[in-house]
């Protein structure tokens, strides 16, 4: 149903019951009348269908209420991750899909709050009809790690589930040529829901590594007399590891040379299409870079797929920047939270660009209620992927009590740019490696800069060198670069931004442009001053360190 034209119709303004028509994904942002409307609107498609159908819809923004044929059929909150809904035995003809978005902020909405970056309204992402028969496969996880010297175990881990009036005998194939083929013999009862798992241990396989991210596909089909439901996922052989104060890629110890990165641009608002997510991921390969951090939400799968064969390292983190303990103490604050964090790993986990997992940026980790937010969370992405490490960016720094829960721990800091002018990018950071290494909780852990930078404005250009000029971008991020990457105690950083951002106009009135203007590019990938230091600090940096594990 994406890339299919759907009416649209607000609900309240000035245009309020006048009828757009709009190409799926999009944010009403993208219509001129619309640009900065908060409300709800209604979106209309129809199609022919008949039988037991799924919508899988990858992302609406950011509350959805979905009708077929004037039907309730569910809601879901938060436009970042992905969801799905049943509709069973609908009549063979024409049928109507109607999706309410709403993008207000309200006690309701403990996580899309107006912040540095925009909530948008629309079908952000795509959206996909599937016909189903008797039973479908909602889900096939690939887990991988190292068995031995040259050795890799995998376990395969499918979901089935039975929507037949009787119970009925299945087969589920699993299929990854030229790795391995089995068949496995299912007995479901009426409408139940099966785990399925397979463990394969394997050699010879070609490791995913950012140089060479080699990808294998392993196709379920799932058959009774004949094949009635089919999902393909990708993996490649890579594992994770946190050894002292490196992170092990596969053994070797790499250095994250990365870009924060949110999904806006000034055409499409979030509703980002593959080219030009992919041009993003270009720049900053331009750049030298070799990860990128999805701050602050789960980002569209497209973005994933492409990193995943790009070689780009992710560190992708679940919805929340931010918040103070009053906000987390919203009583919908922790089922918002779970379910983004579970919609997120659920989806996501197969991609071996992901190497790490996030949570919670800037909320409040000084507290004990904050500490007690984050053991849960973190609590609950251990129980979902055992095979990733955790972090958060902090910017509560020495007085950040919960650093000692997740494996690797990460901080915000923008010397040279918030701080006090006297501090220099270099003291700021030696004090803060000091501090580390003489604190039991953080000393053996990873430490990454998970956000430095310093604004300007695409175009502003001052012989002295001032604030917002492109000139002092240039010498504020070349001191705080070279300042960590020059720290062998820590093992790399994401630059805030890769590009200029729209932020909520209800909040932040004191930036420039009602923008986020740190990227190294602007909001329309035009390069800034600065990109040519990016460039030659990154590319003078390898991607792993040199050092005897
Ligand atoms: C924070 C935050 C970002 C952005 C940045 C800034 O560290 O995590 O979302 O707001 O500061 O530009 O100040």
């Amino acid at each position: 149903m994406s890339g299919s034209v759907w009416s649209f119709v607000p609900e309240s303004g000035e245009h309020a019951g006048t009828s757009y028509s709009v190409v799926v994904p999009t944010v009403w942002e993208n219509l001129p009348e619309f640009a900065s409307y908060r409300g709800r609107g209604c979106f209309r498609r129809k199609f022919y269908g008949e039988g037991n159908v799924r919508l899988v819809c990858k992302g609406i923004s950011h509350t959805a209420e979905i009708y077929l044929d004037g039907r309730l059929l569910g809601k879901h909150y938060n436009a970042y991750t992905p969801f799905s809904l049943l509709a069973r035995q609908i009549p063979s003809g024409e049928h109507e899909l109607k999706i309410i978005v709403d993008n207000r902020f309200s006690e309701n909405s403990a996580l899309h709050i107006p912040n540095d970056y925009m909530t948008y309204g629309g079908i952000n992402r795509g959206i996909v009809l599937e016909h189903l028969k008797k039973a479908y496969i909602e889900y096939l996880h690939v887990e991988v790690g190292k068995a031995g010297k040259n050795g890799w175990k995998v376990l395969l881990t499918t979901k089935i589930n039975g929507i037949s009036d009787s119970s009925e005998r299945y087969t589920l194939r699993l299929q990854a040529d030229p790795l391995f083929t089995d068949e496995i013999a299912i007995d479901l009862e009426t409408n139940e829901s099966r785990i399925v798992q397979k463990e394969i241990y394997l050699e010879n396989v070609s490791e995913w590594t950012p140089e060479n991210p080699v990808l294998y596909k392993v196709r379920a089909i799932l058959s009774d007399t004949e094949p009635m439901d089919d999902l393909i996922e990708r993996f490649g052989f890579r594992e994770i590891k946190v050894s002292g104060k490196y992170i092990l890629l596969n053994g070797r110890p790499i250095r994250i040379k990365g870009f924060n990165r949110h999904e806006d641009h000034p055409m499409f608002g979030c509703a980002m299409p593959l080219q030009a997510i992919e041009q993003d991921i270009q720049i900053a390969m331009d750049l030298g870079a070799n990860a990128i951090r999805t701050s602050h939400y789960p980002n569209d799968e497209l973005f994933l797929d492409l990193c995943d064969e790009q070689g780009i390292l992710v560190w992708e983190e679940s919805h929340a920047r931010g918040l103070k303990e009053y906000h987390m103490q919203n009583p919908y604050f922790q089922k918002q939270s779970e379910d983004c964090i579970r919609e997120m790993v659920m989806n996501h986990k197969n991609h071996p660009c992901i190497f790490v997992w996030g949570i919670l940026n800037e909320c409040a980790s000084e507290t004990l209620y904050g500490r007690d937010c984050y053991t849960k969370q973190y609590r609950q992405l251990k129980e979902l992927d055992r095979t990733r490490p955790r972090t958060s960016a902090s910017n509560k720094h020495k007085k950040d009590i919960c650093l000692d829960i997740p494996e690797i721990v990460s901080f915000n800091l923008y010397p040279e740019w918030y701080s006090d002018q006297n501090e220099t990018a270099v003291d700021c950071i030696q004090d803060m490696m000091q501090w580390i290494r003489n604190n039991p909780v953080t000393r053996n852990k990873p430490f990454i800069v998970s956000e430095i930078g310093a604004g300007a404005l695409y175009g502003y250009h001052t012989r002295t060198k001032d604030k917002w000029s492109e000139e002092y971008q240039c010498i504020a991020l070349e001191h705080q670069l070279r300042a960590v990457l020059e720290s062998a105690e820590c093992c790399g950083v994401f630059i805030w931004q890769l590009t200029d951002i729209r932020i909520s106009r209800e909040r932040f009135e004191n930036r420039p442009r009602t923008m986020n203007n740190k990227g190294i590019v602007d909001e329309y990938r035009r390069p800034k001053m600065s990109y040519e230091i990016v460039k030659d600090i990154f590319t003078s940096y390898d991607d792993y360190f040199e050092t005897n594990l």
